[in-house]
């Protein structure tokens, strides 16, 4: 993994992403080093654990009755991410601080739930499971990366095709059909908030919404209780002092703009609760909108990298993205049997080396447009250092974070200390090199964030 040269490039006028080439304009923030990973597809690539942990989740949701799309583009317009799912104009996962940008109409997609509108549309299947890989700006740390993977799932009932127009009575049909599993699950809250989860009351009857998200519940939980049986058989095989513990999940209360009521399932894990995915109801309006009003049903979203570092044991997301035979090697011949799937082995730890970097924030007055990152007019933001760091460390920085921020009360200014931990997963970094990193990593806070170091 070599360092990105410190050497700045005039924003381009246009980018070819797949084969397809995009004007930008002001709105445009996706680094190279991102932009880069629109065309790896871990998804798809034989024997890589986010493309095993694909085929395991898939094997839950079998066809005809679900359709799996695992090609969709990772540009998408604004429209599609946001305003299709009914996001607030004013909602924060908008901004430019959160999101990768092309131009003012067009991003990379945040979440595969950009894809909902089309296939609700489309019509083709009653379920269907969409993987892709998804951006976000974000914080640097060892489960955190810009680019991740995430599979949606759906699954619509059609009042004009169900016999009497009873969805309830179609719903707990095919529930009838799934098989049921033996672990603790803990549903404390009521499925219906006034203010928070309302029932779409103008479009069905709590008793069908109550059928859809039983559905929901149990398809997932199968999911789950899979997933786990799996890591706790490979950890079995490969620890002889492995000690097996009951799965523990549970549902809580979410909310998302195109679900109502909505759900985060939660596991117990290694001490703690860990979220592994975001679901509900989905909005009627987004059936309606797509042309297909007499449809409804639940939809989900979950992270594949998150389910990957679970079940293979990975401890920090970047090794997804090496190229390093002793990781990959690891994984041969899994996709064609899964029975041989094993925990990851880590390759020696390599140390780490810490490096503090402290500066002051510029003024809102001094961010005269030269700022060409944090937003202008809106504060200062994390994720613009976050990014920063990464475009020049690349996979040799660990983890960022804001170790002191004070302000001087004489003038207003504001200082911030991060620290940043640098370590290779494949090599041990010299003192010299981490150096030369961080000073690269300074020069370009000044250049582009108009910092002033300390
Ligand atoms: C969503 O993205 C919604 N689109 C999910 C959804 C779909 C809700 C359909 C309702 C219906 P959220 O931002 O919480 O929600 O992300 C969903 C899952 O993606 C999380 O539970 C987590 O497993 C994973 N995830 C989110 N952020 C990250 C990240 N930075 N790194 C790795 N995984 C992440
Ligand atoms: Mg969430």
């Amino acid at each position: 993994v070599t360092p990105a040269p410190a050497k700045e490039a005039a924003a381009p006028q246009e980018v070819t992403i797949n084969g397809k080439t995009y004007q930008t304009d002001s709105w445009f923030n996706a680094p190279e080093n991102v932009l880069a990973l629109t065309s790896r597809k871990l998804h798809l690539e034989k024997d890589h654990p986010i493309s095993i942990t694909r085929q395991i989740l898939e094997s839950k949701f079998p066809g005809p009755t679900y359709k799996y799309h695992n090609d969709f583009d990772p540009v998408v317009s604004k429209y599609e991410n946001f305003d299709s799912l009914g996001f607030p104009a004013d909602h924060p996962g908008r901004a430019r601080s959160d999101t990768y940008y092309i131009n003012k109409d067009t991003l990379l997609r945040t979440h595969t739930s950009a894809h909902e509108a089309q296939l609700f549309g489309a019509r083709t299947s009653p379920g269907y499971l969409i993987s892709a890989d998804v951006y976000r700006r974000d914080e640097i740390d060892r489960s955190h990366y810009p680019v991740f993977y995430q599979m949606e799932g759906a699954r619509v009932w059609d009042r004009s095709t169900v016999p009497n127009g009873d969805i309830a009575a179609a719903v707990y049909a095919d529930l009838a059909e799934l098989p049921t599993h033996d672990i603790e699950v803990e549903d404390r809250h009521p499925p219906f908030h006034a203010e928070r989860n309302p029932l779409q009351t103008e479009h069905h009857s709590a008793a069908e919404a109550e059928a859809i998200a039983a559905h929901l519940k149990r398809s997932l939980e199968l999911m789950v209780v899979d997933i786990f049986s799996r890591a706790k058989a490979a950890a079995r095989q490969q620890d002889p002092d492995f000690v097996d513990e009951p799965l523990r999940v549970r549902w809580v209360e979410a909310y998302f703009p195109f679900t109502s009521p909505s759900w985060e399932l939660e596991v117990y894990y290694a001490g703690e609760w860990l979220e592994v995915l975001g679901c509900g109801v989905t909005k009627q309006e987004l059936h309606i909108n797509a042309g297909a009003p007499s449809q409804l049903g639940w939809a989900f979203g979950i992270g594949l990298d998150r389910i990957a570092m679970l079940l293979f044991q990975v401890p920090d997301i970047r090794i997804f993205w090496s190229r390093d035979a002793r990781f990959l090697d690891q994984f041969a011949g899994v996709s064609d049997d899964l029975s041989k799937l094993q925990r990851f082995i880590p390759f020696s730890k390599h140390p780490a080396c810490y490096k503090d970097v402290s500066f002051w924030v510029p003024l809102p007055s001094s961010a005269d447009g030269g700022n060409d990152m944090a937003v202008s007019g809106q504060e200062f933001h994390d994720n613009d250092v976050m990014e920063i760091v990464r475009g020049v460390a690349g996979d040799t920085v660990e983890d960022v974070k804001l170790v002191d921020q004070y302000t001087r009360p004489e003038n207003g200014r504001q200082s911030r200390c991060y620290r940043v931990c640098y370590r290779s997963l494949e090599r041990t970094l010299t003192n010299k090199e981490t150096n030369k990193i961080h000073l690269a990593v300074k020069s370009q806070l000044t250049k582009k964030l108009k910092v002033q170091i300390r």
